[in-house]
Formats: C-alpha cells, structure tokens, sequence
C-alpha cells in the first residue's frame, strides 16, 4: 500500500490524480496536509510514502527530517516539491525537486511514460491553478488545447477546491482526485455547481 500525502490545491490535487493513473499507484490512499502539518501528519506511517506539493517547512524541519529518515529505513519515500528547501531530505528519499515548475508538472516528467494520453489535461490544469504554465513544456502542450476550455476548468477546479469547506471535506476532494484520474474534467464533477 502507498499512501500520498499531498496540497489540497490545484497543484497538489492535479498531482496526485496523476500518480493515480499509474498502474502501481492507482490504489494509492491520498491525504491531504501542509508544510507545517506534514512532520506530525507522516507519524506513524508504516507504508510507502508519496509526498507532493508540500513545502519543507523551516519551524518543523527537524521533526520531519527524522520522521522521514525513520520511515525510509522499511519504506520507499518519493518527494515531488519546487518549494525551496531549508534543508536536505535523508539520502534514502527520492527527492525530485524543481522550483521552476508546477508539484504536477514535476509528477507528469516523472511518470511520463506510464500515464494515460488524458494526463496532459489535468498536468495543464494543476500548472494554471499554480501560475505555472508558462514554462516551456506547459506552452508546448498548450498549444494542442482549445485555451478557453482549458482556463474554465482549471478555474472550476481552484474554486471548487476552495468552496468545498463542509465537515466532509476531505472525503469530497479524495473523490475529485479519484474521479481526475479517472478521466473526468472539473466541467464533469458537476455538484461543484451547487450550493452546499
Ligand atoms: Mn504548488
């Protein structure tokens, strides 16, 4: 079992629907978390780990570290960030870091080659909720989209993830990175219409 922690985002969701879609991962349980949150939210964890979009925060950093070095004795640790580090990470996490892009265009380099053709729309959209899209890859691929199409979705996206606050929050944006990596688009998850 590998357990994703990631931003409750665009980014972080884009990039965790995208791990989904890989054969290894698309049983992967998602959590969501934030950089000062993350040292205590990893205690305990005993299965891979997958962390996306969460900055190393500098106030819990030693906290982290040692929960992380702990965890990747018996587990693998992939860290997907462009936040900029306080620190390094243990040697035994895969650390792929890059502050000039999206958490999800990290995630979409990454596992280019096992993800479905529908990717390049989500990896889109998680690059435009983060500003992101002017980089050269996003541009390229850009181009292949009808831009207004596009744009709506990736808003829909940022205010759905920001007007879904009821008690069951979590549950709800677990099922939109579920329903992303299926194949639906923000247009499709239609009760982001309605009023809670
Ligand atoms: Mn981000």
């Amino acid at each position: 079992m590998t357990i994703i922690f990631t931003h409750l985002d665009g980014d972080g969701v884009c990039s965790a629907a995208l791990i989904k879609m890989t054969k290894k991962y698309s049983n992967a349980q998602v959590f969501f978390t934030h950089p000062a949150g993350l040292g205590h939210d990893i205690k305990g964890i005993e299965d891979d780990l997958i962390i996306c979009d969460i900055a190393l925060d500098k106030r819990s950093y030693n906290k982290t570290y040692s929960r992380l070095e702990k965890i990747s004795q018996n587990h693998s640790i992939h860290y997907f960030d462009h936040h900029s580090m306080p620190g390094s990470l243990p040697p035994a996490v895969i650390n792929i870091h890059n502050e000039k892009v999206s958490a999800t265009e990290i995630v979409y380099r990454y596992f280019y080659h096992e993800l479905p053709e529908y990717a390049d729309h989500i990896a889109l959209l998680g690059a435009i909720c983060d500003y992101l899209d002017n980089t050269p890859l996003m541009q390229e691929m850009l181009h292949h989209y009808e831009r207004r199409s596009l744009f709506l979705d990736a808003g829909l996206l940022a205010q759905g993830l920001m007007k879904s606050n009821s008690g069951s929050r979590y549950d709800t944006l677990r099922n939109v990175v579920n329903r992303l990596s299926k194949g639906e688009f923000p247009c499709d998850i239609k009760f982001w219409l309605k009023e809670p």
